[in-house]
């Protein structure tokens, strides 16, 4: 696409300064709001904040499931040796599972929750399909970092997602605590678009979900932005849930503690929002991280009645 035909050029050669975002936080049909869960209170806290915090969301009975299928999964051999399975640059050992919906029919009825979709939709103001989905795992002692990043700026850049429409639900698989690598957000980081430096190479993802090096934020622009915002990072037990805005920067810290983090991560993308084709990389990345095939409307499937009317 033409630079100037972009509200949000990224992958620069030159500095760029933050630009204004150029779409709602909360999105609206034929300017109203989708009727959803969520109250006019935490609707404001994500429009300021970029993001929402549910302490025990789900129990942790309900949740400890979804850990067990995901170490059977390290145990199958012809998984563990695709390239949806990313290994930790430092130890070897998992650091990401991707396409985790496709993989698992647990994890595929999990993204149709009620309680969640009922959010999202609400939050995007129009039906949803599933952009992305993935589990981040830090082994006790092991795990890796994630630097500084917005997910849209690589979403539009490397998948060619058009406008500031997705939100990601994260659920925390373990306990998340200050010495396991928990994730950190800047508040209000979601409001202005950070241009990043330094061109696409062919086939970043490979080295990027590694270790991400293009598409991390100038230093000056997280610096005033955490001065502005300051930095938070939520912290519960096993079945917390995080709703994050996609432009919202985040990163994480390695796990110094003998216990394991894992957290999955749901992308949910507006249906009026496809993906076109990328707007700063020399060509698409796979399916497993960028769904173009299966964009039908997520339809609900309540896999725990007993909690129909919580969340
Ligand atoms: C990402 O996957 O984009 C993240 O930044 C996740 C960081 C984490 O799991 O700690």
């Amino acid at each position: 696409m033409v630079e100037h035909l972009d509200p949000y050029p990224t992958r620069l050669t030159e500095y760029r300064a933050p630009l204004p975002r150029r779409d709602p936080v909360v999105h609206a049909r034929n300017q109203r709001r989708w009727e959803g869960p969520l109250d006019e209170v935490a609707l404001s806290r994500y429009e300021r904040d970029g993001f929402l915090w549910f302490d025990g969301f789900f129990s942790r009975d309900r949740i400890e499931p979804f850990f067990e299928e995901l170490k059977e999964m390290a145990n199958d051999a012809s998984l563990m040796g695709s390239e949806q399975v990313i290994t930790d640059p430092n130890s070897g050992a998992i650091r990401s599972v991707f396409g985790m919906h496709q993989l698992s029919e647990h994890f595929d009825r999990l993204t149709r929750d009620p309680r969640i979709l009922g959010m999202v939709r609400q939050l995007l103001g129009s039906e949803v399909y599933i952009h992305q989905s993935r589990i981040n795992d830090k082994y006790g002692f092991q795990g890796s970092g994630f630097d500084w990043h917005s997910d849209f700026e690589t979403w539009h850049a490397e998948d060619g997602m058009p406008r500031m429409r997705a939100v990601s639900a994260s659920l925390m698989l373990t306990d998340n605590s200050e010495f396991n690598g928990p994730l950190m957000l800047i508040p209000g980081s979601h409001r202005p678009f950070v241009p990043c430096m330094g061109e696409t190479p062919e086939a970043n993802w490979r080295e990027s979900l590694k270790a991400q090096k293009i598409g991390v934020p100038d230093q000056r622009a997280l610096a005033s932005l955490a001065e502005r915002g300051g930095i938070q990072a939520p912290k519960g037990p096993a079945g917390s849930l995080l709703l994050f805005e996609c432009n919202t920067l985040h990163a994480s810290n390695e796990n110094m503690s003998p216990w394991p983090r894992s957290n999955l991560f749901f992308v949910y993308n507006s249906v009026d929002n496809a993906l076109e084709e990328p707007y700063a990389a020399p060509s698409r990345r796979p399916e497993f991280l960028a769904t173009r095939g299966n964009i039908a409307p997520l339809t609900m499937h309540d896999d725990f009645p007993e909690l129909a009317g919580q969340g």
